[in-house]
């Protein structure tokens, strides 16, 4: 156990005898990092015995191990969530005092660990989070890739990207284990069922230990770094053939060298096919190895072991475990039996062009046994279907298709969100679902209390602990107490004075980050999230040229101020959303510059948005936009933390808003737009985009001044293109969804004008969405698609 107890004085010995023998610093001279360092380093040491507690007992007891696959595991920092969930943030900031720097610099002077896009790597993480809380058994794979995400900036307005470098400080948080480290093979030929690689990279561990609530169970997050093999390099450089020579060279620096900025479109197709091999099979082996330490009968893996597929980016693990057990000696048949029972798959998302397919040319090139085993799979399940409709083959038209690969190879399949998952049993995975019925499970997705609660809004978890007690981090449906005391005068006011507080904090950082002046007393109106089509952030902005319009024709009018706070990258390759970025800060600059306004909208965009910033602004937002066209958006997660931090939800009827309602009840959402059926229908008719334009008065004049150039004085034309696409290719319904999200916005303003009651709107989000904690999630695969119990 963790918890025995530290003082402030000891840990402050720690961080000093850290400082000199592991940094070699003495205190006069330390810098910033240097203190980070020695301060990381001491909490990681209270780590390693509940570390090596949770993995002794896992062999002992011979507990099930759950296993996370994913190409993605999007962090943030560290050194906060460990001193949160030690329960050592106190001793930690006392242990500083006098010393230097204080605690909560030495928390901003981490670098944010981005090895992921968004949603999907943020989830994967809150997982970890929960499986160590929750002391499962399990280890997350990925990739240590050296470039996170972009670093997003602005210039002109435009989105430039550079480079992220979080490992060029030392990493204080991983154990490198060159001892652990598995050769992969890509190219080649195949005979029989033997394969001979062309070329060849070594997987490296790096071992992030993942602590859960109160330091009882650590897990571990095991990262792949490509290192060179000098095996067949060293012929070819005899043979006289250099350049050959120097490929695995070159080709291993790259494997993990950056995380693909993309999560629209794919790109460099070979590298990330071969990034998702590298990562799978490093997994797979190393799950093998673990398991024959105790274990001897390959037939009996599923008893003992549970994968869970991260989307279909590591799909290729249905192929490779087969060819893995036949190594040891299982036949085809054997081997795929085995692996149908131990591997499972979750689809995030619907969007075809985000669903993977490889072409045979390129799977057969890069991994030419795999591509052989698919075709006996495809085969395999043609047999036992031998009525099924011709088109859920893996393999149609000359390409892999990932997510039916992923499908046919699983245990169970799960969406992220009820609404998700019924549309993935009726769309994507239609036929497929009809040849196994009861394989589709759902899912709903959750956050960590402890980071999204706890760590981000210290204000608000101190008032929940005074008024229901300790222990809700843990059990967070125990939030619902919380509700008798609303009407209480002394919640109340706490409530909103903790509400205030962050956002103060947030309108003094926004001021000294951006330069822009913002009131604490206006509604922090809050869209953050990868900037993407579907998510309408131009439906927001196009709202705002509104508001910002009718204010301009009353300026005297009795307006309600708003904050227009907007986070988020696009994907650099992604054109129509980097016309979006720059129409948001073109709009920004022209109505934060205008006298007329009087200051009662401002728009505010913060560049390189990343996990530390959300949880900057969630606990500071007053209303939170979730405005996806229905049926596009899986789940969301962002939803989630913001409801739980106090925020009614502004939103259409899609992914787990459906369900986020349904717990805070219809008065306390603002619900609008078309639901998923609706939005079908609406694409049938023609012309639907320029009949909702007609019929809207706000919608053409709004579209006219950005026709004008209002907004680009120095490029008229910039907008054009938008303005085009709206009246002509509104895919995503942003003008049919557009009056009824305006008239929405009106109802936050009057709800916003009775402070009490808005208030109380506030108080029942954060009591009643208990549910959205990722330990109930879990729970859910645990029971439904794992069949593992804790361990502890
Ligand atoms: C490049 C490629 C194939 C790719 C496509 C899509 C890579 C990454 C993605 C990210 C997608 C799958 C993603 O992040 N999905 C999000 O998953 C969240 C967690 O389940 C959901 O909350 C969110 O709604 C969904 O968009």
């Amino acid at each position: 156990m963790a918890l025995d107890g530290i003082t402030p004085q000891e840990l402050r010995d720690a961080v000093l005898w850290h400082l000199t023998y592991t940094l070699g610093k003495d205190p006069g001279h330390a810098s910033l990092y240097d203190w980070r360092m020695a301060m990381s380093f001491s909490l990681r040491d209270r780590i390693v015995e509940p570390w090596f507690d949770s993995t002794r007992l896992t062999y002992e007891t011979g507990a099930k191990r759950v296993y996370y696959l994913s190409l993605e595991f999007l962090i943030g920092k560290m050194l906060n969530d460990a001193a949160t969930n030690l329960g050592l943030r106190d001793v930690a900031e006392r242990a500083l005092e006098g010393l230097g720097p204080r605690f909560d610099e030495l928390v901003a002077d981490e670098p944010d660990a981005a090895l992921g896009n968004g949603g999907l790597g943020r989830l994967a993480a809150c997982f970890m989070e929960s499986l160590a809380t929750l002391g499962v058994p399990a280890h997350g794979y990925g990739i240590r890739y050296e470039h996170g995400l972009f670093r997003q900036r602005f210039e002109g307005g435009r989105q430039v990207e550079t480079p992220e470098d979080w490992l060029k400080q030392k990493h204080p948080w991983e154990f490198e284990r060159p001892e652990v480290a598995y050769e992969i093979g890509f190219k080649g030929s195949v005979h029989g069922d033997s394969w001979s690689p062309g070329e060849s990279v070594m997987a490296t561990a790096h071992d992030m230990p993942i602590v859960g609530w109160q330091g009882k169970w650590a897990n571990t997050l095991r990262l792949w770094a490509a290192e060179s093999t000098n095996l067949l390099d060293l012929d070819r450089f005899n043979a006289g053939d250099y350049t050959a020579a120097a490929e695995p060279e070159a080709l291993a620096r790259t494997i993990s060298r950056v995380l693909y900025p993309d999560d629209t479109t794919y790109a460099g197709k070979e590298l990330r096919l071969k990034q998702e091999y590298f990562m799978v099979s490093a997994a797979l082996q190393d799950i093998l190895r673990r398991y024959f330490v105790t274990q001897t009968d390959p037939r009996q893996l599923h008893k003992h072991v549970a994968i869970q597929l991260n989307d279909t980016h590591p799909a290729i693990a249905g192929p490779e475990l087969i060819r893995l057990l036949m190594k040891r000696g299982l036949t085809f048949e054997e081997g795929a039996g085995v692996a149908e029972r131990v591997l499972n798959y979750t689809n995030h998302t619907l969007l075809p062009e985000a669903l993977e397919r490889w072409s045979t040319w390129l799977m057969g090139n890069v991994l030419p046994q795999h591509m052989d085993l698919i075709e006996r799979l495809d085969d395999r399940h043609r047999k036992a279907h031998p009525d099924r409709p011709k088109h859920v083959g893996i393999v149609q038209n000359n390409e892999v298709h990932m997510g039916n690969l992923a499908f046919i190879m699983a245990n169970k399949v799960n969406g992220v969100s009820a609404l998700h998952t019924d549309l993935v049993k009726e769309t994507v995975f239609a036929d497929l679902h009809a040849l196994h019925p009861g394989r589709i499970v759902n899912q709903t997705n959750g956050v960590t209390p402890r980071r999204w609660l706890k760590l981000a809004n210290p204000a608000l978890a101190t008032l929940i602990t005074d008024t229901i007690g300790e222990g809700w981090e843990a059990d967070l449906d125990r939030l619902q107490e919380l509700e008798p005391h609303i009407g209480d005068n002394g919640f109340a006011t706490a409530f909103g004075a903790a509400k205030r507080a962050n956002k103060v904090a947030l309108s003094n950082w926004i001021g000294e980050t951006t330069g822009i002046a913002t009131d604490p007393d206006a509604i922090f109106d809050i869209q953050i999230k990868r900037i993407h089509e579907y998510k309408r952030q131009l439906m927001n902005i196009l709202q705002t040229v509104a508001l910002w319009h009718r204010i301009r024709q009353d300026p005297d009018g009795d307006w309600v101020p708003r904050v227009k706070i907007f986070g988020g990258k696009s994907a650099p390759g992604y054109a129509v959303a980097k016309e979006i970025v720059h129409l948001i800060n073109d709009v920004a600059a022209v109505i934060n510059a205008d006298p007329q306004v009087k200051g009662l909208l401002k728009v505010v965009y913060p560049p390189n948005y990343n996990v530390s910033m959300a949880e900057r602004l969630i606990p500071a937002a007053d209303l939170s936009e979730q405005i996806s066209t229905a049926g596009k958006e899986a789940s969301g997660t962002g939803n989630m933390k913001f409801a739980l931090n106090g925020t009614p939800t502004i939103g259409t009827l899609d992914g787990a808003n459906v369900e986020i309602r349904e717990r805070v009840g219809a008065e306390n959402f603002f619900l609008f737009g078309m639901t998923a059926d609706e939005v079908v229908a609406r694409r049938r008719i023609p012309d639907h985009a320029r009949l909702a334009i007609e019929a809207s008065q706000t919608l053409r004049d709004v579209l006219q001044i950005v026709a004008e150039g209002r907004f680009s004085p120095d490029d008229p034309d910039r907008y054009h293109g938008i303005v085009d696409r709206m009246w002509h290719h509104d895919y995503f319904l942003v003008a049919s969804d557009f009056d009824a999200f305006d008239a929405a916005q009106s109802r936050v303003d009057s709800a916003w004008r009775d402070p009490a009651g808005w208030q109380r709107m506030a108080a029942l989000n954060t009591a009643r969405v208990g549910y959205f904690s990722s330990d109930r999630t879990i729970r859910g695969y645990m029971a439904d698609i794992w069949d593992v119990t804790p361990a502890s």
